[in-house]
């Protein structure tokens, strides 16, 4: 078979590892110290860890659940605490991280050892439906930064709304594993490497397209839309050619696996406010404001259909929130269909 077109890839790009592009500043900080550095180190740490975790689960007994359920009523997978403990280890050390909240833990458990001015927000492993069933999940977790001279954290000190994010990003545990990183200009991707145990830069400067052809959202639910998000759903399957309409239906269930989906192609994703869950699904602090914060970076929009996600204040640590995130003209589509008809 002659491949004549494809010609070996730019060996400029080869070396361009997670760390190393932060300490070239690609992130634009230019005050970044080392601290930040190392910090985001410590999360890819874990997210080594993890992988290889996720990847052998179905030979070393980490399927299935461990009994207990979690703040929200869940039933806890056994590869939940394994990931949690993993990102509590390993941001315990160095001491860059002051307190980290995640959604395994009832309140945030703190470092005394810290002198950083970092406070961390994770999901430590996102589609827990999915483990069993090998499908792709993920970790998703923001950064926020803490001044030291207002005195040791408090849980309060959590509390605040996705635009104060000094970063945000996840990891997919797919096909191949994947962090995707902002500190708020420019997204970026690195690729594990298993051989060279690093993350590489495989894409750089991401955006997310302005139109896109797909939604994800849980049409099982479709009996508990509001008339406006029902309206939305109806429009989106009306054909209309000039427009790309009808969009085709992807959902997989992983919020990471559907928001890194619609960052690539474009769309929308939309876990909204419905009958059975008044305030969505997902959780702010950890889930929808780092995602924001992602897709506002990469040129996308992020909703609750009434405001913007990142302005949004928590009074909790495990708020839900309606979360609809995307390409620009299909998230304001959405606002612009539902908000006519849901006041
Ligand atoms: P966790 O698995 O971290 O609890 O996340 C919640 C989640 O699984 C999201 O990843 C996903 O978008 C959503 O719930 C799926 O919910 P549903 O099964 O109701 O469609």
């Amino acid at each position: 078979m002659s491949n004549a077109s494809w010609s070996p890839p730019d060996a400029s790009s080869v070396g361009s590892t997670l760390e190393t592009f932060i300490l070239e500043g690609m992130f634009q900080r230019p005050a970044a110290t080392g601290a930040f550095t190392s910090l985001l180190n410590q999360i890819a740490l874990a997210a080594k860890i993890i992988t290889t975790r996720v990847r052998r689960a179905g030979l070393a007994d980490v399927l299935g659940y461990t009994g207990d359920e979690n703040v929200q009523g869940e039933r806890v997978q056994k590869l939940d605490v394994i990931a949690n403990d993993t990102l509590i280890a390993s941001l315990r050390r160095r001491g860059h991280c002051a307190g980290l909240a995640t959604e395994e833990l009832v309140d945030p458990v703190f470092f005394a050892n810290a002198t950083g001015g970092y406070l961390v927000v994770a999901d430590p492993l996102d589609g827990s439906s999915n483990i069993d069933v090998n499908i792709s999940i993920g970790t998703i977790f923001g950064i926020l930064r803490y001044e030291r001279s207002a005195g040791p954290p408090t849980p309060q000190s959590f509390l605040r709304a996705g635009r104060e994010l000094a970063a945000a990003g996840y990891v997919i545990y797919g096909s191949s594993t994947v962090l995707v990183l902002t500190t708020g200009k420019g997204v970026h991707g690195f690729t594990w490497d298993p051989s060279a145990g690093e993350f590489f830069l495989s894409h750089e400067n991401i955006r997310c397209p302005e139109k896109g052809n797909s939604y994800s959202i849980n049409e099982g639910n479709s009996a508990y839309y509001t008339e406006g998000v029902k309206r939305w759903n109806a429009w989106l399957k009306q054909p209309d050619k000039a427009d790309g309409r009808p969009y085709s239906h992807r959902y997989v269930g992983s919020l990471v696996a559907d928001a890194h989906r619609t960052l690539m192609k474009g769309g929308i994703f939309a876990y909204p406010a419905d009958k059975k869950s008044p305030r969505g699904k997902l959780r702010l602090l950890y889930e929808a404001s780092p995602m924001a914060f992602i897709f506002e970076a990469a040129g996308g929009k992020a909703t609750t259909g009434r405001e913007r996600v990142l302005d949004v204040v928590p009074e909790e640590l495990h708020q839900r929130v309606p979360l609809v995130i995307g390409s620009l003209k299909d998230v304001e589509a959405y606002e612009r269909i539902v908000g006519e008809i849901d006041d």
